[in-house]
C-alpha cells in the first residue's frame, strides 16, 4: 500500500510533498480543491477536515505537519531532514518546529477563516488583521534569530521546506523580501531544489 496525502495545491500539504519527495519514498497525492473544503471524503480521513493527512502504508492515519516531520525523520533518516537525538542541533530544530505550528500556523487558522470563529462581521475583520499582524511580528522574531545560510545554521532541514512554503502565503514573498531577508533567502535557496522542481510545479509556487 503507497503512502497516500491528502492535500490542496500550495497549502500546508505542499511541505509534506516536498518531505516526501526528499525522502525518495513512493507516495501518491490526491489534492481537493480549496472551493471544496472541508468535504466529507476528507472528513472521513481527518476529523478536523484539514490538510496535511497521511495515510501510512500500514493504514495507519498521521496528521499534524510537526507529527508527518518528526515520523518521516524517524522513518528514514538517511534523508536528513530532523537532526537526530545526540546532534547539537537538535534542541533548536524541535523548538523552532514547533514553534511553526503552535505560534505561526494557528494565526492561519483564525485569521483565514474568522467568521467561524466570531460571527460579527467587524470582529472577523478585526481578527484577520489582528492575527495578520501577529504573524509578521512573529516572522520578524525569527528573522532576528536567523544566522543563516539555514533555519538550523550550515545544514539544511526540514525547517527550511517550511519556510519556503509558509513564506508564500500572507504576507507573501515580496514583504519577505523587504522586512525577513534571511528567511527569504532561505526561501530561494530551496526554490531552487531541482528534486523539488516538480512539486512546486504542481503546488503553482513559488507565489509572490
Ligand atoms: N495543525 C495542522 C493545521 C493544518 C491546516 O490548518 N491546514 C489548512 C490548510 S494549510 C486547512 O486544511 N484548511 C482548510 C480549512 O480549514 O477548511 C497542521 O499542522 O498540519
Amino acid at each position: 500500500m503507497a503512502i497516500t496525502l491528502y492535500a490542496a495545491r500550495g497549502g500546508g500539504s505542499a511541505i509534506v510533498e516536498a518531505l516526501l519527495t526528499l525522502t525518495g519514498q513512493e507516495y501518491r497525492v490526491e489534492y481537493f480543491s480549496w472551493e471544496d473544503l472541508p468535504n466529507e471524503e476528507l472528513l472521513a480521513v481527518n476529523p478536523l477536515g484539514e490538510i496535511p493527512a497521511l495515510r501510512l502504508d500500514n493504514g495507519d492515519l498521521l496528521t499534524e505537519t510537526a507529527a508527518i516531520t518528526l515520523w518521516l525523520g524517524d522513518r528514514f533518516p538517511a534523508s536528513k531532514l530532523v537532526p537526530p537525538a545526540d546532534d547539537p542541533v537538535r534542541v533548536q530544530f524541535l523548538r523552532r518546529l514547533v514553534w511553526l505550528v503552535a505560534a505561526v500556523y494557528p494565526t492561519f487558522t483564525y485569521g483565514d477563516h474568522p467568521e467561524r470563529f466570531v460571527p460579527d462581521k467587524t470582529d472577523a475583520v478585526q481578527l484577520r488583521e489582528t492575527t495578520d499582524l501577529r504573524r509578521q511580528a512573529l516572522w520578524r522574531q525569527l528573522e532576528k534569530e536567523t544566522g543563516g545560510p539555514w533555519i538550523c545554521g550550515g545544514r539544511r532541514t526540514a525547517l527550511d521546506i517550511f519556510i519556503a512554503v509558509m513564506s508564500c502565503w500572507r504576507p507573501r514573498r515580496q514583504w519577505f523580501a523587504a522586512e525577513c531577508p534571511q528567511l527569504f533567502a532561505i526561501a530561494q535557496r530551496v526554490d531552487q531544489l531541482d528534486t523539488l522542481k516538480k512539486v512546486w510545479s504542481r503546488n503553482r509556487l513559488p507565489q509572490t
